[in-house]
């Protein structure tokens, strides 16, 4: 087991001047990186970030590094596996971009957190990830309205010839992509495309308006090249297809939405009773 980060402590420096030197990995940690390290590079003719990058993501695969878990700063790691710190901090953003790591400015670079959504709340994107401290965004990539096709009518429970309201989202935390959603509203109950600028259900709510209950279907899906071309990733990249119907308290739909999560960063969980 990995000891997780201890505070800096001083140590003789160079020119008999104190250097801090900060020491947040055990031994164990420190030789694992470096055999690792050392097996990846072995026989591959590959850059050298390539294969640092390559090792941590093999530690986080293995569990080595865990969720939540800060790295070794980059400093550490150029002395560690004696490279440049340019070479480390290539690794190192490449893995951010993957969604592997996360950086928070002042205080480093973490294992990046799957996040954990119930699959028995009915909660929004928005609440969810505002519940672990990110900032969620929307980009609309469309938003419009048009007539109900007949697909849409049968979620909504709306007459062929009806007028809805069309979003397709982008769904963003902390400048990464976490899922694309496709929402259909009657335009009977959202008039006007333009009053939704970040969260549906805020938006909802300061209408006066509150889901209270939920149909909702998932399944594994690969993400097609024009989606992974979206969401910055490599086309085929696993995700989960969610499909959504939403009801007030009336039994009016307010919501048909389609999302298409990220397959790496999310957990669903939910609680079972027996009958
Ligand atoms: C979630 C919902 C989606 C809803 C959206 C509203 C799931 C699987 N889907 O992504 O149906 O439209 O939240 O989020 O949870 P917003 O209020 O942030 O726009």
């Amino acid at each position: 087991m990995v000891e997780g980060p201890r505070p800096p402590r001083l140590n003789g420096g160079p020119g008999g001047l104190l250097e801090v030197v900060s020491h947040w990995y055990s031994q164990p940690m420190q030789d694992y990186l470096v055999n690792e390290f050392r097996r990846q590079a072995d026989g591959r003719r590959a850059p050298a970030y390539q294969h640092l990058r390559r090792t941590l993501q093999h530690a986080i695969e293995n569990g080595e590094l865990t969720p939540g878990q800060a790295l070794p700063s980059e400093r550490e790691l150029t002395k560690l596996l004696d490279l440049s710190r340019v070479t480390v901090r290539k690794a190192i953003s490449g893995l951010v971009a993957d969604g592997l790591l996360t950086q928070r400015q002042g205080s480093g670079t973490f294992v990046a957190e799957r996040i954990v959504k119930s699959f028995s709340k009915l909660t929004s994107f928005t609440d969810d990830l505002r519940a672990r401290g990110l900032d969620p965004k929307s980009r609309f990539i469309e938003r419009g309205i048009g007539e109900v096709t007949p697909d849409e009518a049968m979620a909504l429970n709306l007459s062929p010839g009806a007028q809805v309201v069309r979003y397709y989202r982008l769904r963003i935390a902390d400048e990464m992509a976490l899922a694309l959603e496709r929402t259909v509203v009657p335009q009977a109950v959202l008039s006007d495309p333009n009053l939704v600028e970040n969260s549906l259900y805020e938006t909802f709510q300061q209408m006066g308006l509150r889901p209270t209950r939920a149909l909702q279907r998932l399944r594994a899906i690969a993400f097609d090249a024009e989606q992974a071309r979206l969401m910055n990733l490599p086309e085929g990249s696993p995700g989960l297809f969610i499909e959504r119907r939403t009801f007030l308290d009336d039994g009016r739909v307010v919501e048909y939405t389609r999302s298409f999560y990220r397959g790496d960063a999310y957990d669903f969980v939910a609680e079972l009773q027996s009958e």
